[in-house]
C-alpha cells in the first residue's frame, strides 16, 4: 500500500490563516465602547433601534408626538411597532435607551426617549416623561426596569 503525503494541508493552513486575519479586522472595525466586555453584551453592541424597527415605522411614530403634550407612550409603541415584537427585541430596545448601561431607565433618560429613535426628534416636557414614568414604574423607585419596561410594551 502506497501512502502519499498530502501537501493539501499546508495549502488549507494558509487559506485558513487569511480567513482568520480578514475575521480579526472586520472585528476591529466595529466600535467597542471602553472598558465593555463583549462576552457579557454578545450582542447589543452594535444593536440599533432600527435592528428591530422599521425606519418608516419610527418616522410615522415619530409624526404623531411632534406636537408638545401629545406623546402617549402607549400609541407610540404600537405605531412604531414594538408592541408586536417579542420580549427579546423589546429588551434589546430597552438596552439601547439604556444610555448609562446601569440596567435601568432613568427619568433623565427617558426625557430623551424619542432622541433614541432619531436623532433629531424631540425632547419629552416634564409632564410627559412623568406620565411615561408613573405608568410602567409599578415598584415605584422612579426608574424602569427591564421587566417593567417590557410588561409597559405589551400592556
Ligand atoms: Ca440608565
Ligand atoms: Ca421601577
Amino acid at each position: 500500500m502506497r501512502h502519499n503525503p498530502s501537501t493539501a494541508k499546508s495549502h488549507l493552513n494558509g487559506l485558513h490563516i487569511k480567513q482568520v486575519f480578514q475575521e480579526s479586522s472586520r472585528r476591529q472595525g466595529t466600535s467597542l465602547p471602553s472598558g465593555a466586555r463583549p462576552r457579557d453584551y454578545p450582542e447589543s453592541f452594535t444593536m440599533e433601534i432600527t435592528d428591530v424597527l422599521s425606519v418608516a415605522d419610527i418616522s410615522t411614530a415619530l409624526k404623531e408626538c411632534q406636537a408638545n403634550n401629545s406623546f402617549d407612550c402607549k400609541k407610540f409603541f404600537m405605531t412604531c411597532g414594538l408592541s408586536k415584537k417579542s420580549a427579546e427585541d423589546i429588551r434589546k430596545v430597552f438596552r439601547a435607551i439604556d444610555d448609562d448601561d446601569s440596567g435601568f431607565i432613568e427619568e433623565d433618560e427617558l426625557k430623551y426617549f424619542l432622541q433614541r429613535f432619531s436623532a433629531g426628534a424631540r425632547v419629552l416636557n416634564d409632564k410627559e416623561t412623568k406620565t411615561f414614568m408613573d405608568g410602567g414604574d409599578k415598584d415605584g423607585d422612579g426608574r424602569l426596569g427591564t421587566d417593567e419596561f417590557v410588561d409597559l410594551v405589551l400592556s
